[in-house]
């Protein structure tokens, strides 16, 4: 029987496990990214673990968030990575070279590899033929050792294509498309392979921005083929050495297929406050606009604004409505210049900034009060913009041009100019701000890691008591994002420092969680967080799971949890539970002590808890593999990994 893509990759790359949707099975990874913002405790955590050097066949440390340097913070944290990366090996990106994920297309990536990056849009490689997943710092660290990645094995969805896109229709709308029909939760365990004719006509950063918005499915992540257009876009990279082909077998099987015609695919948005809320624009057309941001790893390649700058060209934007540019990275700026393409988008009143995540982490251009901000990004929650009451509408960068220059949604498809970029022969490469290990100077060995006051210790769990003396210290509702739980924006600069990023969990939800926790912690008592569906979408921050365990976080009870957050939590040894039934959910108050007097049973599936406040049991499920349980019991990833490291050493 024939294989699908994703089968042949993960064969490719098997290390143990069983084929059977939902067991976990262990790969190895070739590739691994970091960014800053999860790059210093992905750092600190390899170096706690013992590791002399990094044994994955390429490791990148990006900086691309936290640019902003208001303060020592950031400054630190970016020469705290250089240096690391120079004493363990990795390569590492200045800031002002652009955003990991548009980069690490650009420069590194290649069909057949497995790629694992302490950002939940790492599936973004998935454009150009890569198994390529989000994960924890944690776990990157551990693949950087040369460990291997653990994830359930999955089931495959067919995303078949047909047809072609209409001009002023594009990859953006293909996958609101794909959101509109599977959601923002449901999917976890699920992988998206997209194949069928219509692929051939989507080129490598169109697939891209596809396999980025994944993401916002929850899906594990998605894949294109290697066809000739991914040989295409790597010759033009200067990198056709790296080229494979990559296809499913004729006969090949999935556990779903979804047929999807690219020519009746129409301009959409995803509305406030979901990447899963969407609606035509025809349906919105006429709607004032206030702001218009173009740029993120999702719609900031080289073909997105040349587009952008040959529909502004000769234009002005509507004098209401302030617009923003951040190209993805610095080969789209270098080639935007080149072709004289950066004076139509500054001469059309556009604001460029600086191509890094910017105003995507909601750390620059936040909207007005109230404001209706259309982003060509991939996350819409409330408040990530920065101001709490704004209307954050994600959409295509032709769309965002339409409402750029008339001031209300309108449809691009009346543009002029439409459908004008072709693929370059030759991309302008100047790779002169990813620094090598061969060219950072000194060697590997003697390097000397700059370690400046914002640079902390990585918190290191306890292990598992045998009872539970607990209290619900938070109830939340649905689709509670790491967002909420980790906020971003003005809080990022903390990210190295847990003590001071911990006052902040929860903030946006209940600001005065962070004392009560602590209160609890510091009296004796475990905290328990009560949440509902699809809790911790979102982000891989793995400080979503790290701060909570700093505050004597030991449960957290939902109705569901995400793929990435759920790992988090058993990296840091808090137990993931399911409500056995849903409905004890309601039942549930802030400040109920919850007991329990075998704690690890807990972990073998089954068990129950013990609401001592109400007088009432409830039961509750637990899905942990023999290794995720033993992670718990150690008192987390970086406790257990030491200890053993500590063995092989003695
Ligand atoms: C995001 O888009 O939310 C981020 C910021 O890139 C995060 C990573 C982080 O929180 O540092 C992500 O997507 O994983
Ligand atoms: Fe950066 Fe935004 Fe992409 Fe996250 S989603 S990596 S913040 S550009």
């Amino acid at each position: 029987m024939g294989r699908n893509i994703v089968e042949k990759l993960l064969d490719a790359h098997w290390v143990a496990g069983e084929r059977q949707p939902g067991r976990e099975v262990a790969i190895r990874i070739d590739q691994c990214l970091t960014q800053d913002a999860t790059g210093t405790m992905a750092y600190l955590q390899f170096e706690s673990m013992g590791l002399d050097r990094i044994r994955a066949e390429l490791a990148v440390s990006y900086v691309d968030h936290n640019t902003i340097q208001v303060g020592f913070e950031n400054a630190d944290d970016h020469a705290y990575l250089r240096t690391a990366a120079q004493r363990y090996g990795a390569i590492f990106s200045k800031p002002g070279n652009g955003i990991c994920h548009q980069l690490h297309l650009e420069r590194f990536g290649l069909p057949g590899k497995t790629l694992l990056g302490s950002d939940s849009h790492t599936p973004t490689g998935g454009g150009i033929g890569m198994l390529a997943m989000g994960a924890g710092g944690i776990d990157v660290a551990v693949a950087m050792g040369g460990g291997p990645f653990y994830l359930s094995w999955p089931r495959v969805r067919l995303i078949k294509l047909t047809g072609r896109l209409q001009p002023g229709v594009s990859a953006k709308d293909v996958i609101l498309k794909v959101l509109e029909r599977f959601g923002t939760k449901g999917n976890v365990g699920w992988i998206l392979e997209y194949g069928g004719p219509g692929v051939a006509t989507l080129d490598v950063p169109a697939r891209a921005t596809i396999t980025n918005m994944g993401t916002e499915l929850g899906v594990t992540t998605s894949v294109f083929p290697s066809d000739d257009m991914t040989r295409g876009f790597l010759e033009a990279q200067g990198r056709a050495d790296g080229w494979v082909a990559l296809a499913a077998d004729a006969d090949a099987s999935y556990d779903d297929v979804f047929e999807l015609d690219l020519a009746a695919v129409e301009p959409l948005a995803a509305c406030p406050h979901s990447p899963g809320n969407i609606a035509t624009i025809a349906s919105l057309a006429g709607k004032t606009v206030s702001q218009v941001l173009i740029g993120s790893c999702t719609n900031a390649s080289y073909r997105d604004l040349k587009t952008v700058a040959l529909l502004l060209r000769g234009k002005h934007v509507h004098p209401e409505v302030s617009v923003g540019v951040a190209p993805g990275s610095r080969q789209v700026v270098q080639m935007l210049a080149r072709e004289g393409l950066l004076e139509p988008i500054i001469s059309a009143g556009v604001r460029l900034f600086e191509n890094a995540c910017g105003f995507c982490i909601g750390n620059s251009a936040s909207p007005e009060s109230g404001g209706v901000s259309l982003r060509t990004s991939n996350r819409n929650f409330e408040g990530r913009s920065g101001t709490a009451d704004a209307q954050v509408y994600l959409v295509s960068p032709e769309t965002a041009v339409a409402a750029a220059l008339s001031g209300v949604f309108a449809d691009p498809r009346r543009l002029d100019h439409l459908g004008e970029v072709q693929r370059p022969d030759r991309f302008l490469v100047d790779d002169s701000l990813f620094l090598y290990r061969e060219t950072a100077g000194k060697g590997v060995q003697d390097a000397v890691i700059r370690r400046g006051p914002n640079i902390g210790e990585p918190p290191v769990g306890a292990p598992l008591p045998a009872a539970l003396d607990g209290v619900v210290a938070i109830k939340v509702g649905d689709k509670i994002t790491t967002d909420h739980i980790m906020p971003a924006g003005a809080r990022l600069k903390y990210r190295s420092n847990v003590p001071q990023y911990a006052r902040y969990v929860f903030e946006p939800v209940d600001p005065a969680f962070h004392d009560r926790a602590s209160a609890h912690r510091d009296a004796g008592r475990q905290n328990i967080i009560v949440a509902g569906e699809s809790y911790g979408q979102g982000s891989s921050r793995e400080h979503a799971a790290m701060c909570p365990m700093y505050l004597g976080v030991r449960l957290v009870v939902a109705k569901g949890f995400e793929r990435i957050h759920q790992a988090n939590l058993i990296n840091f040894g808090i137990i993931p539970c399911q409500f056995a039934d849903g409905a004890d959910y309601d039942r549930l108050r802030l400040d109920d002590r919850i007991a329990c007097d075998d704690l690890p049973a807990l972990l073998q599936g089954r068990g129950e808890l013990h609401n001592t406040t109400q007088g009432y049991r409830f039961g509750v499920t637990t899905a942990l593999t023999v290794r995720q349980r033993g992670i718990i019991l150690a008192g987390g990833l970086l406790r257990q990994v030491a200890a053993q490291t500590a063995r092989e050493g003695a």
